[in-house]
């Protein structure tokens, strides 16, 4: 049979037609689907992959549930304090000659942290230096963080971002993620938030709305509160569409009841699903630093990653995390990283 370029273009072994058949079908399906669609994601991730959810040595299987629920309802859940004092030394200990940039502005050369200069509101590590800092990609694969993320994402989570970032005080605006917004990394999703400094009000506290992760539900929400008059469901909606959304805005359609604003010694440890209304506080006093890890069902496939090495990754998983995962499971949550 003859071969047109069209028909290996579009044939079905051709990895790029997936690949693009793939994310199109996240761009087309609407927000209010994507619950819908994540549980038809992972019945089929888990007919494939075939991981088992085991309940890891060491945790609580009842808790671990009871987390997960969380996650589903309220949207975030509390894991302790998973860095206590001596893990953070050590990573501090590291990070001292370790230059940060601004993601807002990219022409700004890398600085010290410490010397950020005053137009910067927030300072981000390079993800080489943050794969490589002890202790920060072994807590990212937790058992208790990867337990609770499962439970709640109904599949085994791949890591598909790991970011650490200085918050600064001292400036009137707030940008980006200090408005009120939602992620959209994958059908379901969530972060994990790991507070390296303690963090009070003064300090740019993580801040969401409570059960707002999933936008069909709030949609009919906006309905229910607009009872009818058109005027109001309009601009419910409307609040609901926009990118960024003001503290009045969010406060006037879910009252101030449901806002949550998260404190925490350094070390503790916030799974979230990001998906819900959410925004990082401007700090109005303190400084913070951040350690955060993304966990998706499916590899994010907009933008190319390149991992990064980290020799003796999954011996050192294997001892730190004895029974909890198959060589093959810590390869594929750890997609970011080349063992
Ligand atoms: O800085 C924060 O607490 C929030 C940042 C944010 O929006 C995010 O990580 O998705
Ligand atoms: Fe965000």
């Amino acid at each position: 049979m003859m071969q047109t370029p069209a028909s290996t273009k579009f044939a079905y072994d051709n990895p790029e037609w997936y690949k693009q058949f793939l994310l199109r079908m996240r761009y087309n399906i609407g927000l209010p689907s994507y619950s819908a669609f994540a549980g038809m994601v992972a019945k089929s991730l888990n007919d494939i992959q075939g991981f088992t959810l085991q309940n890891p040595p060491g945790e609580d299987a009842d808790q671990l549930n009871r987390l997960g629920k969380e996650m589903s309802g309220d949207g975030y859940a509390e894991l302790g304090n998973l860095a206590p004092q001596d893990v953070r030394d050590e990573v501090f200990d590291y990070l001292k000659d370790k230059k940060t940039h601004y993601a807002w502005d990219k022409s700004l050369p890398d600085f010290l942290p410490e010397e950020a200069p005053p137009q910067v509101s927030v300072a981000n590590y390079r993800r080489e230096d943050i794969v490589h800092a002890p202790h920060l990609i072994y807590l990212a694969n937790h058992p208790r963080v990867i337990g609770v993320a499962a439970r709640y994402l109904g599949v085994m989570p791949t890591v598909m971002g790991l970011s650490m970032w200085w918050s600064y005080p001292g400036r009137e605006e707030a940008e980006h993620a200090q408005l009120f917004h939602i992620d959209r990394h994958c059908y379901r999703f969530c972060k994990l938030f790991i507070y390296l400094t303690d963090v009070d009000d003064e300090s740019g506290p993580h801040v969401y709305v409570r059960n707002t992760g999933d936008y069909g539900q709030n949609y009919r929400f906006a309905a229910e509160k607009a009872q009818g008059d058109q005027e109001k469901l309009k601009h419910y909606n409307e609040i609901l569409a926009k990118q960024r959304k003001t503290d009045a805005e969010i406060e006037e359609l879910f009252g101030s009841d449901r806002i949550v604003t998260k404190t925490g010694k350094a070390g503790s440890a916030l799974l979230g699903n990001t998906g819900s209304i959410h925004k990082g506080l401007v700090p109005s006093g303190k400084k913070r630093l951040l350690f955060q890890a993304l966990y998706t069902m499916l590899p994010t496939i907009k933008d190319p990653v390149t991992p990064v090495e980290v020799p003796g990754f999954i011996e050192e998983m294997q001892k730190r995390y004895p029974g909890a995962y198959s060589d093959d499971q810590i390869g594929y949550m750890n997609r970011l990283v080349i063992a």
